[in-house]
């Protein structure tokens, strides 16, 4: 009997096809294209093997990677346990009923209950986080879409007297009862106030229609729409106008590179926007058969940059020409675009696959590093 390998689950035949039926846990690839009879699904290679979708570790050194593989068409949004963790909730965490965010100006602030915030909240569209850290030895998994609900962080600074001071630090509860690791303490972020507005930022209570979770930054979160998850503060504790010679924080020099500035600069105002370039890659290469013919199917995502994106190239190969990508469907809302791509292989072995914007004037620093190419083994053509 033959097997499947989908994520880190393999099946049976059977099994397989009662999976695409059923669509068990969200695994269902009805919405793909059919063309043909699925018969795998090729995994990437120099991925490692880290489990997926479920919560590992604790507090800093807490991690959970998203399985994009199993996405379909239509899934705009991860569901909020399979949402990606950058660090788990403190055990330190102050009781969630007595919460307050305290908005700082120069001549007087204000405190505002967690309560007050969710009671004022208004649903915002999807929009993907993306850890500027997303690595591919975890498959790429920490990068996820929800829809979120919030009150504009704008909607907070105009009630108090910004004085003239054109920064904002927001920062979150950061103390936890275990040495991290790997990771610095002290999660905050120094942002022009135009960036705020710019992004249209907003603190977020709700994700998915739901209170957020503690690992997602209960009661309430930073979402930066555009910019890399490092900015997106959970556990948001204060936001106090400051000025222009504000200190980058730790948070800020330890994601500096990650976040593509040159070296570390000492002044928060030194550093570029953190926001994410466009980018691309393919989560699923399936293997059909087509008649006598083996054909693969190779079916992915792009997301970042400031407008959705409409047309990609694909390539097989580093010394191959780039060929437009067959289909990229609309994107909903501000989530991430699916495209699909039937594919030939001449020959059996290693193929490495690499996308490209096919519009030259979008920035896409990474994808030109080949920081989002994926590796599979044809062994059947
Ligand atoms: N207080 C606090 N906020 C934080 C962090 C943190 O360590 N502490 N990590 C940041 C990083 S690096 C990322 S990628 C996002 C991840 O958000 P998520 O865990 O909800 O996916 O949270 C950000 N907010
Ligand atoms: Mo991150």
């Amino acid at each position: 009997m033959p097997r499947v390998t989908f994520g880190s689950k393999t099946f049976n035949r059977r099994e397989w096809v009662s999976a695409l039926i059923l669509g068990r846990g969200g695994v269902l690839l009805g919405a793909w294209p059919r063309g043909g009879q699925l018969t795998g699904v090729v995994p990437f290679v120099g991925e490692g093997n880290p489990p997926m979708d479920t919560p590992l570790g604790q507090e800093l050194d807490g991690r959970l990677f998203t399985d994009l593989s199993r996405l379909r068409t239509e899934d705009a949004i991860v569901a909020t346990d399979q949402f990606y963790i950058r660090t788990r909730a403190s055990r330190l965490l102050p009781p969630l009923n007595s919460w307050r965010v305290q908005v700082s100006g120069p001549k007087h602030s204000i405190s505002i209950s967690a309560r007050d915030l969710i009671a004022h909240s208004e649903p915002s569209d999807v929009h993907v986080i993306e850890c500027s850290g997303n690595r591919r030895n975890a498959h790429f998994g920490m990068l996820s879409a929800a829809s979120w609900a919030g009150v504009p962080v704008s909607t907070l600074l105009d009630r108090v007297d910004a004085g003239g001071l054109r920064y904002v630090v927001i920062s979150g509860f950061d103390t936890y009862s275990t040495p991290s690791e790997t990771s610095i303490p002290g999660a905050s972020w120094v942002f022009p106030l135009d960036d705020i507005h710019a992004s249209a930022a907003f603190l977020a209570t709700k994700m998915n229609g739901q209170l957020l979770t503690a690992d997602h930054g209960a009661p309430v979160r930073l979402v930066v729409p555009g910019w890399y998850g490092c900015c997106c503060i959970k556990w948001v504790i204060g936001i106090s106008l400051v000025s222009g010679v504000a200190e980058a924080t730790s948070q800020m020099r330890e994601y500096a590179s990650r976040t593509h500035q040159r070296g570390t600069p000492a002044l928060a105002r030194e550093y570029e926007p953190a926001t994410v370039d466009a980018a691309a890659m393919p989560i699923r290469v399936e293997k059909r058969r087509v008649g006598e013919r083996i054909k693969y199917l190779v079916a992915g995502i792009a997301w970042g940059g400031s407008r959705p994106t409409e047309a990609l190239d694909i390539r097989f190969d580093p010394g191959q020409q780039y060929v437009p990508v067959e289909s990229v469907y609309p994107r909903q809302q501000a989530s991430w675009t699916f495209w699909t791509h039937s594919w030939l292989p001449q020959r059996t072995g290693r193929y490495t696959i690499q996308l490209r914007v096919a519009d030259p004037h979008v920035r896409t620093r990474r994808l030109d590093a080949g920081y989002y190419s994926r590796t599979v083994e044809i062994s059947e053509t």
